[in-house]
């Protein structure tokens, strides 16, 4: 039964051994033909079954890994999803290529009363966390490491899409933070990526489906080996009711925001979009770009660093969400606490957040069997081990807390989340999180993001032999995900220097 679990406070942070050549190279395969498997020729599926389309910000983690193995390809991912942009410049959650039975599918987003909505493709009608400069700056990163076209193709992206990235930020800085708090408004808690977490219950709380909500029938559940991995029914329907309540405001977030129930200040979103306009204002200006639109990131980058700093909690350290529609702080001890270590800003607080989660409430505690960050801390009354974004450790959240600690400079720190993160990562399922305690792969397998950092992990292991990763995914025999058969549209993952 899901229970807080004590701490253990001599615990200290264990080392752990690296894995064999043998375990990097299938690691390694499987991961390059997972992402082979789930890749939809200019776009990746998030996973086969339960998420049969492209999801954002899974997009940007898919984008940085496969950049490993391709920066060409890595590029493409980042073009189509840019191809969802909406005219006021929301990136879109999901773009829907295909039909399938995933649910709420477009006729229920129903974005055609949408005055924003691109055309050419369908799209759902919220957003979520601006990952996607950071991972453009990861990809030139790798690129100008390969130099030749891979270096060219990347800056000339850069270059062309810089004000499109530009658009996105401004979208969330101005529609999303109207009175210019520093911290990004979010409609929906799947605009934070983290569903179902505890950050939401008491907004949530708020939220009471009307009586004119649409019949609906769960498509989730059928891909999940047990139901109570996943979200309630009760959330499910407040969920849907926050969409019904999007539409009904016709998309536009003014209207929303004077009708809506459910309206957040996001933390881990600010502290994102924080770091990822500094960064497009470090390429944009590298590369020539705008002086206006660099002068502007800058200027956003600045205001949710503020944010974030201002919801520090004396008291524990960590960063809070604040509920703009009840004017109160929320207290939970989740992953998105940490916000602060990815946007930097006061160094004491930022040593401080990195000895929390190294110690025994979070990646130390005595229990966890790989020191990964968990969605939420053992210790915490909130914590349930399987449930979703209640407790279970995604390692994706893990990937970004080590690019944070590495960037920040706390590269022990940040070696020690890598590490624990490939240990994790050994049995090469990709699962979509981990049960922490026991080390089980919970939610869908084959998760392309899950694939795309432990590539990524395997490349950073030995920056001077990132080569390694792309010749072993292409001489090792393909891997179909078990249970299913690849479908005609899987491409292979084009190699490096191909044009167009
Ligand atoms: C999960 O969210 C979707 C809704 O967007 C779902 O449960 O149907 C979340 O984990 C989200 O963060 C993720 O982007 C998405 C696809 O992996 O799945």
């Amino acid at each position: 039964m899901d229970r807080p679990t004590p701490i253990d406070e001599r615990v200290p942070g264990r080392s752990l051994p690296p894995p064999s050549p043998v375990e990097v190279a299938l690691m390694a395969g499987r991961a390059g033909y997972v992402l082979k498997a789930n890749d939809r020729d200019t776009f990746t599926v998030a996973s086969p079954r339960l998420y049969p389309h492209m999801w954002s910000w899974d997009a940007g983690f898919v984008a940085l890994g496969i950049a490993t193995v391709s920066v060409p390809r890595a590029l493409d991912e980042l073009r189509t999803l840019l191809g969802g942009q909406w005219a006021n410049g929301m990136i879109p959650h999901i773009l829907f290529h295909t039909e399938s039975d995933y649910f709420p599918g477009p006729e229920r987003w129903r974005t055609q009363v949408a005055a924003a909505r691109p055309a050419g493709v369908l799209t759902s009608g919220i957003c979520q966390p601006p990952i996607h400069v950071i991972a453009l700056s990861r990809i030139l990163h790798d690129a100008r490491r390969k130099g030749g076209d891979d270096q060219e193709q990347a800056e000339a992206f850069v270059v062309e899409t810089f004000d499109r990235w530009l658009a996105w930020h401004r979208y969330l800085a101005t529609a999303r933070d109207p009175h210019q708090h520093g911290l990004v408004e979010i409609h929906h808690g799947w605009e934070s990526g983290m569903d179902d977490s505890p950050r939401w219950d008491a907004p949530y709380a708020n939220v009471h489906p009307g009586p004119d909500l649409p019949p609906f029938v769960r498509r989730d559940l059928a891909h999940v080996s047990d139901p109570s991995q996943r979200p309630s029914d009760t959330e499910y329907a407040r969920y849907l009711w926050l969409l019904e309540q999007k539409v009904r405001a016709r998309y536009d977030d003014v209207t929303y925001r004077a009708s809506g129930d459910f309206v957040v200040g996001d933390v881990l979103v600010s502290a994102l979009l924080a770091a990822a306009s500094d960064l497009l204002a470090d390429m944009g200006k590298e590369l020539g770009c705008p002086v206006d639109g660099v002068n502007e990131l800058r200027g956003i980058a600045r205001r949710f660093r503020s944010g974030v700093l201002r919801s520090l909690s004396p008291e524990t350290g960590l960063c809070r969400d604040l509920d703009l529609r009840t004017g109160e702080w929320l207290e939970v001890e989740s992953a998105a606490g940490f916000a602060l270590l990815i946007c930097g800003g006061d160094e004491a607080a930022i040593r401080r957040q990195r000895d929390l989660l190294l110690g025994p409430r979070w990646c130390g505690h005595s229990r966890l069997r790989w020191p990964t960050v968990p969605s939420v801390s053992p210790a915490s009354p909130d914590f349930r081990q399987r449930t979703y974004w209640r407790g279970p450790q995604w390692p994706v959240l893990n990937w970004l807390y080590a690019w944070a600690l590495n960037r920040s400079g706390e590269q022990e720190a940040a070696n020690s989340l890598r590490a624990a993160g490939l240990a994790q990562l050994v049995d090469c399922d990709f699962a979509e999180y981990y049960e922490p305690i026991t080390g089980e792969s919970l939610g869908s397998k084959d998760q392309s993001w899950t694939a795309a950092i432990a590539l990524d992990f395997l490349a950073a292991r030995r920056p001077g032999r990132r080569r390694a990763v792309r010749l072993l995914t292409r001489e090792l025999p393909a891997i179909t995900p078990a249970g299913t058969t690849p479908p005609a549209s899987v491409r292979q993952i084009r190699p490096p220097g191909r044009t167009g």
